[in-house]
């Protein structure tokens, strides 16, 4: 997989050297590019940011630098022949994107903004299935809106949020996102188990949060790991850390609990999360 990001602070993305996707990059799983937005200006202060129309404060990123910078990473696509009657789409509407024969040599644009639809697990999945990402970091109020609006007459473009809070810029959110892509990659992690088994890995679990998790040793400043993961009863094992879960998830994201198919609890789970003092559905009202 191919990441492009653009930036006006590279040494932010300095920790994608090291560790798990340090290692998938040197072991070739991850070609990840980093590149300086200011190389895309041309007046001696590099100016990457002007100030917003319609007054308001602060300052708002220069669409040119940005227009630049992805034709140079993305070269709009040379027609082959006579210009698509109906761009965007060849003869058998096969692809979205990209007007020759050629194979889909477009890359996905993920923007970062306080402003996009939430960045969930789901969308790492995807991603993750994906050959080419370029990520865009705006600063200051944001980059203007024409660079989006260009850009998806050329390729898909998702603006994306990390959850409701506000960051300095994009930076941090594309760390964010290319851990949680690059982890899913095959080959990236050691154990493959330890993916599907995540708190919101798509059908692990039902997706309740994970309950608590022990290792040696066995008893530390007087605490016990619980009995029953000593006991070697898988079953019993496994019924224990669905309780946990169910508690933990009531605790702290009920809401998982409310979106769930109603047949992903059986009665044993309802029992536990009645004992939580969890409103089950059909139960605790009626009476
Ligand atoms: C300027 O909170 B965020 C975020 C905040 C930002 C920009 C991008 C993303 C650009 N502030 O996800």
């Amino acid at each position: 997989m191919k990441l492009d990001i653009v930036t006006i602070f590279p040494e932010y993305f300095a920790p994608l050297d090291i560790s798990l996707l340090g290692k998938a990059r040197r072991a070739g799983l991850l070609d990840v590019r980093v590149h300086d937005l200011r190389d895309w200006t041309h007046d001696r202060h590099r100016t990457v940011d002007d100030t917003p129309y319609g007054g308001g404060p602060g300052m708002v990123m220069k669409p040119d630098p940005w227009g630049e910078a992805l034709d140079t990473l993305v070269p709009p696509t040379t027609p082959t022949a006579e210009p698509d009657p109906e761009p965007g789409t060849d003869e058998s509407g096969a692809r979205e994107f990209g007007a020759g024969a050629a194979p889909a040599t477009v890359p996905r644009l993920i923007i970062p903004t306080p402003s996009g639809r939430p960045f969930t697990q789901a969308d790492a999945v995807r991603y993750a299935a994906e050959p080419w990402l370029v990520f865009a970091c705006g600063r200051y109020e944001g980059i203007d809106t024409r660079v989006a609006e260009e850009a998806r007459t050329r390729m898909p473009v998702d603006e994306v949020s990390l959850g409701d809070f506000v960051l300095a810029g994009g930076e941090v959110a594309v760390l964010v996102m290319v851990e949680a892509i690059g982890r899913l990659l095959p080959g990236v992690l050691g154990n493959a188990d330890s993916v599907a088994d995540d708190s919101f890995a798509p059908g692990a679990m039902e997706s309740l949060l994970e309950g608590p998790v022990y290792t040696k040793p066995p008893v530390w400043r007087e605490r016990p790991v619980p009995d029953i993961l000593l006991s070697g009863h898988h079953g019993a094992i496994a019924r224990w850390r669905r309780d946990e879960a169910l508690r933990r998830t009531a605790r702290h994201r009920p809401e998982l609990l409310s979106h769930l198919a109603p047949e992903a609890l059986d009665k044993h789970d309802r029992a536990v999360l009645r004992e939580a003092g969890f409103p089950v559905d059909g139960e605790g009202m009626a009476d």
